[in-house]
């Protein structure tokens, strides 16, 4: 009986290296493990076997089975890798030119953001970056927000579960961290990082629970403006803001401030522009975003003397921009990835 199962699992083992087709295979193994094949034969002459060599035979042609079974597992190995092979086609050489002949593109939400970089950058205004993982003190509480304020409520702003610890973002001690709601957050860490007078946006990501609609996305992008100097004024502001519309929307392009709340700007705007270059878009009012004079109490809280220092400090949507300028009528598009929508931007 050992020799038979010895010469079953050499026939095996000498037989799978061969077998290049599935098909071959499930043949092969047949003649093994069929209900014809040769191992299963033998465990039909078990009942033949004296009862009291049983079970010693059982577990030798267990033992054998086992070793069987797992050439048929390499067996398949082989086939699956062949087959993937087959798939993938021959090996990929890196240095030869790519085959799709089309370049690779931004994406329009990046490439609006580089415009907006471009135009701040020309008046003077450096790049600055924050996390996206935030602590409720740089997102809130550093900006005069109240701890009952509706922004900070659990259905708008999203929370990291207790026990995420993302490393050292904050050193103010055990705070819940957040997935900042805006980027007014870099105001902060750059009015702790540096001594005014400061000019600096700070584009990035940023995420709300907003349901996603034509105009509203749970993830989308800002672009923060802050402006800090001796003897700073409103018509400073308007006067950077009217530059920046005119040069992104064109010439005769304007802004409107309408007065609003800000916890951490006093007075505070929304921000509204029209522009005769539009289209069906032309000379009506679109909020491009919030505006206002940084409130004395957000100097407070980073330490900055607010007789001495006085700034402003603006947020804008950059789909919104994105939208506007290439009269997408959907939020969405940019997030669908779909190849058709992206490559008109090329
Ligand atoms: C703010 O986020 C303030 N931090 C702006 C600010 C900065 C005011 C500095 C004063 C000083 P608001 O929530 O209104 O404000 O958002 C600003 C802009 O972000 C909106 O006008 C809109 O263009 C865009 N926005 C807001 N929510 C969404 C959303 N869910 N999807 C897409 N864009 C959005």
């Amino acid at each position: 009986m050992k020799e038979q199962l010895q010469a079953i699992l050499t026939e095996v083992e000498n037989a799978i290296p061969g077998i290049v087709k599935r098909s071959d295979f499930e043949a092969f193994k047949a003649t093994i493990s069929g209900p014809k094949g040769k191992l299963t034969d033998i465990l039909k002459g078990m009942k033949n076997v004296p009862k009291e060599d049983r079970p010693a035979m059982g577990k030798l042609i267990n033992e054998y089975k086992t070793q069987i079974e797992a050439f048929y597992t390499q067996a398949l190995e082989n086939l699956d890798a062949l087959e993937l092979a087959a798939l993938i086609g021959p090996p990929i050489d890196p240095s030869l030119p790519s085959p799709d002949p089309a370049p690779g593109l931004l994406h329009p939400l990046t490439q609006t953001r580089r415009r907006m970089d471009d135009v701040f950058r020309k008046i003077g205004f450096t790049v600055a970056e924050g996390p996206e993982v935030e602590t409720e003190w740089f997102c809130f509480d550093a900006l005069n927000t109240p701890e009952d304020h509706p922004a900070r409520d659990e259905q708008d702003t999203l929370f990291m579960p207790e026990d995420a610890k993302m490393g050292n973002v904050s050193k103010r001690g055990e705070e819940r961290y957040i997935l900042r709601s805006h980027t007014s957050t870099v105001q902060i860490r750059t009015m702790l990082a540096e001594k005014p007078p400061l000019r600096i946006i700070s584009p990035g990501r940023v995420f709300r629970r907003d349901t996603s609609d034509a105009t509203h996305s749970a993830n989308f992008h800002q672009c923060e403006g802050l402006y800090i100097d001796r003897e700073v004024t409103i018509k400073d502001l308007k006067a950077v803001l009217d530059y920046f519309v005119a040069e992104i929307f064109g010439k005769g392009s304007k802004v409107r401030l309408r007065p609003s709340f800000f916890p951490f700007t006093e007075p505070s705007f929304e921000l509204d522009m029209m522009t005769p270059n539009l289209g069906k878009l032309s000379n009506q009012w679109i909020e491009l975003g919030g505006c206002g004079m940084v409130d004395p109490k957000v100097f407070d809280a980073v330490g900055i003397n607010s007789g001495k220092w006085t700034g402003f400090a603006f947020g804008m949507g950059v789909e919104r921009i994105a939208m506007i300028l290439h009269g997408i009528d959907d939020i969405r598009h940019f997030y669908n990835n779909d190849l058709r929508f992206l490559r008109q931007f090329a």
